[in-house]
């Protein structure tokens, strides 16, 4: 590692040090812009990272519920404000047990890089708690969503952050969540993402994650002269991510073998096809059942306890969770012949794995350029809450297909290497600090 890099990641580690995954996220991002701090002394002289690595502000609150059985149960809130610069704070909400500041912080930093790489004016951010929805009624659900905006309410607004779903947190717990903002504030306003498309919602919100990291991983197979059409495709996950994600490669031709939950993997030789999808998509929304029900129905083997990567195929999408899928994944993927692998979840390759990707010069796109589908029509349901109209299905769609594209084009641009390989790692760090860089010296030392 470069001196300078390291010199930066002890001064980060110090005031850090709890927070690994913040760490890993940071470190990520800058082993590929100190160097190019080089050649830009402006912002190196701005301390512009040195600022980015630090949240505007981080507010966490306690969230009390009754629970059916009249327990009073306590969870903790949170939403970290990372970075105002390009527009309000803009990011998800995840409600999952493991939720804790350094999660929060890591999907916040993230954020910040990949919002600016949509070309819309949104700042960065991310919320949530450890609140676990598993196995919780409507109610409880319904309880908690309004306890938790009782006190987010006032940190959050249309034109100051606008949270939005991430993972436990879909279509339901926006309108839950939408309703007692709206009860108590008096207003009917833009205020978050995700809505029903009957009440602000924006039509392909649901579907844009999912979408946008197929269409990212078709711009990068066409730079080998490659297509979807007939691949082998893996797809960890069976939420909102890797539901679209499967919807959208067979629209494309693929061939999806594996979707999995926290549980295992399924794996279907003959192909995830439409019937099969729509029966996941009722398993996961509506039954809220467990990924291992499917190989009761459609055959196929379940796989207790692990994750897809040993199966043999063409591109892979890691679309759960972070660090999903570690070296020995990403050596055994390359080994049997992988060489697509675009990340719908957020940081699911650790460090590790995306050097064995690297080295092998396959193709290779971080969560912050292939994923940021979701919080691009995020981004186009503000400005449609703005307008007080509702665009088409076609209008969403296309946006959604010509930002990806350009962030595919931003990916080439500083990511192209001496040899002609695409390091999109690269490309997505510095394509994205450049815009947030520029708006930070503009407005001053804030
Ligand atoms: P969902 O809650 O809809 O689905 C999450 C899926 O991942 C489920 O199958 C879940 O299994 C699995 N999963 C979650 N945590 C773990 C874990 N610790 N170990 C193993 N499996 C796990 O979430 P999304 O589909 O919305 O989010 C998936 C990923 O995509 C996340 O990384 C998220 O940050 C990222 N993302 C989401 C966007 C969006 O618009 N929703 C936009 C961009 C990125 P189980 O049901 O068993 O928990
Ligand atoms: O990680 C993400 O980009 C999201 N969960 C979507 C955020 C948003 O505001 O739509």
């Amino acid at each position: 590692m470069n001196r300078q890099v390291k010199e930066f990641l002890e001064k980060v580690e110090l005031r850090n040090s709890n927070e690994p995954e913040f760490l890993q996220s940071v470190q990520e991002v800058a082993e590929t812009i100190i160097p190019f701090l080089e050649q830009a002394p402006r912002y190196k002289k701005a301390k512009i990272l040195e600022r980015m690595v630090e949240p505007e502000r981080v507010i966490m609150f306690r969230v009390p519920w009754l629970d059916d059985a009249g327990e009073v149960q306590v969870n903790r809130g949170f939403r970290v404000q990372m970075n105002s610069a390009i527009g309000p704070y803009k990011g998800g909400l995840r409600f999952h047990p493991s939720v804790n500041l350094s999660i929060l912080k890591f999907l916040a930093f993230e954020q910040v890089l990949k919002n600016s790489l949509t070309g819309l004016p949104m700042g960065g951010g991310k919320g949530g708690s450890d609140f676990d929805p598993k196995g919780k009624s409507d109610n409880e659900i319904m309880k908690f969503c309004q306890s938790f905006m009782t006190e987010l309410y006032r940190h959050v607004g249309a034109d100051i952050d606008v949270p939005a779903g991430d993972i436990g947190v879909g279509g339901r717990e926006v309108g839950y969540l939408f309703g007692q903002y709206k009860r108590i504030k008096g207003e009917f306003t833009g205020v978050l993402t995700g809505k029903g498309p009957g009440w602000g919602g924006s039509v392909i919100r649901p579907e844009a994650t999912g979408y946008g990291v197929v269409y990212f991983a078709e711009d990068m197979l066409e730079t080998r002269g490659e297509t979807m059409k007939g691949k082998t495709v893996l797809i960890s996950g069976s939420g909102n991510v890797a539901q679209y994600t499967v919807e959208r490669c067979l629209q494309a031709g693929a061939k999806v073998v594996t979707m999995s939950d926290s549980e295992g993997f399924i794996y279907d030789p003959e192909g995830i096809d439409e019937a099969k999808l729509a029966y996941v998509m009722d398993l996961k929304n509506e039954q809220r059942g467990r990924i291992r029900e499917y190989t009761k129905k459609f055959g196929g083997e379940f796989f207790e306890g692990e994750r897809p990567w040993k199966i043999k195929c063409d591109v892979a999408f890691p679309n759960a969770t972070q660090n999903e899928l570690n070296e020995e994944d990403a050596r055994l993927l390359v080994k049997n012949g992988c060489f697509c692998v675009a990340e719908g979840a957020n940081m699911p390759c650790t460090p590790e794995a995306i050097h064995v990707f690297t080295e092998a010069k396959i193709l290779y796109a971080p969560g912050k350029a292939s994923n940021a589908g979701g919080v691009a029509v995020s981004g186009l349901e503000m400005s449609q809450n703005s307008l007080r109209i509702s665009w088409t299905r076609e209008e969403v769609n296309s946006r959604l297909w010509q930002i990806m594209k350009d962030i595919h084009r931003i990916c080439v641009k500083y990511g192209k290497e001496e040899d002609g390989y695409i390091n999109y790692e690269k490309g997505a760090n510095i394509g994205g600090f450049v815009k947030v860089a520029e708006a930070m010296i503009a407005q001053g030392i804030v």
